[in-house]
């Protein structure tokens, strides 16, 4: 694979150190086996969570997924966060490192940007983003516009070429950000796994509240485009032991973040020997460019352990 220069927002402005990669626990035994008897919810105990536009553009579907699909998906990321270009805890150019271990797929962010490898632990190529998870993608985008909705072309068009997964161990958080460093409009898809958590909105062009918060629990899907697709948003708290049992995820929180970049790299360019030009670089293809007025590094992704 062609390495490609990182984007960049903020000059190139990098922590010499690089991220801290990290590896899973086996799946206890005791998890992975039959699934107990879960004890049925009492009719009328607690509202019916139902499809709600919590914000214009910003669709929460509650139980989205099955137990057997979530499973599914438990199994794969454990495949994906083994390296090379794994599972690591990310580092902000501050130096901290973020508290939520990433792996990603189809392009490899790093606090803030992203290429073609994992240059912020071992420099390989950062794994495709599989096709069953684009069309997860694009009929979580249907699911939430629904089919009849004009912003369905949105479905019809949207393809996704990233994603990033984030591990919530116990005492994980996610600072408040926006997802900037894609050049694409397209809505960012996310689909929660495990521990229950809220997952908190700001505004698009604040940070500070009033803030609305949503619970996503294990199955749930997120999707925000539109006039939504700049918000800003975290997960500032994970209910621990919320997770259905069997999952085979260590205790947590699982999300998959499904994104279209809008990226693309520019042809390698034949240079005059002798002759510095730049190198072949990721280019972004999206129509419209973000505002300027980016986050500050401590507002982007940086849910520090600090
Ligand atoms: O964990 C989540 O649901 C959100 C993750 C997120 O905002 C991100 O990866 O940019
Ligand atoms: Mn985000």
């Amino acid at each position: 694979m062609t390495p490609v220069t990182p984007t960049t927002r903020r000059g190139g402005a990098r922590s010499r150190l690089g991220g801290v990669p990290t590896t899973l626990p086996p799946v206890d035994a005791g998890e992975a086996g039959p699934f107990p008897q879960l004890p049925l919810p009492l009719a009328g105990a607690e509202p019916a969570r139902a499809r709600q536009e919590v914000l214009p553009g910003a669709v929460h579907v509650p139980a989205w997924l099955e137990l057997d699909a979530q499973r599914r998906l438990v199994g794969d990321f454990r495949r994906w966060a083994v390296p090379p270009a794994g599972l690591r805890h990310p580092r902000v150019p501050t130096g901290h490192l973020m508290s939520v271990q990433s792996v990603c797929l189809g392009w490899h962010w790093r606090p803030y940007a992203y290429s073609r490898t994992a240059d912020d632990t071992d420099s390989a190529p950062v794994k495709p983003l599989p096709a069953e998870l684009a069309d997860l993608a694009r009929a979580a985008v249907t699911a939430a516009y629904g089919p009849a909705a004009p912003s369905n072309l949105d479905a019809v068009a949207y393809a996704p070429d990233a994603a990033i997964v984030n591990l919530y161990a116990p005492g994980a958080r996610l600072g408040i950000h926006q997802d900037g460093e894609e050049p694409a409009d397209a809505p960012v898809v996310t689909v929660s796994l495990g521990d229950t958590c809220i997952f908190r909105f700001a505004g698009v062009d604040r940070r500070t509240g009033p803030f609305t918060d949503i619970e996503l629990r294990s199955g749930d899907l997120l999707v925000f485009g539109g006039p939504t697709r700049r918000i800003y948003h975290g997960v500032p708290k994970v209910h621990p032991g919320t997770a259905p049992a069997g999952l085979g995820l260590p205790p947590g929180r699982l999300s998959i973040t499904i994104r279209e970049t809008g990226l693309s790299e520019r042809p390698q360019m034949q240079r005059a020997p002798g002759l510095s030009g730049p190198s072949p670089k990721a280019t972004r293809a999206g129509t419209r460019r973000r505002s300027p007025s980016g986050p500050s590094p401590k507002a982007t992704r940086a849910g520090c352990t600090s």
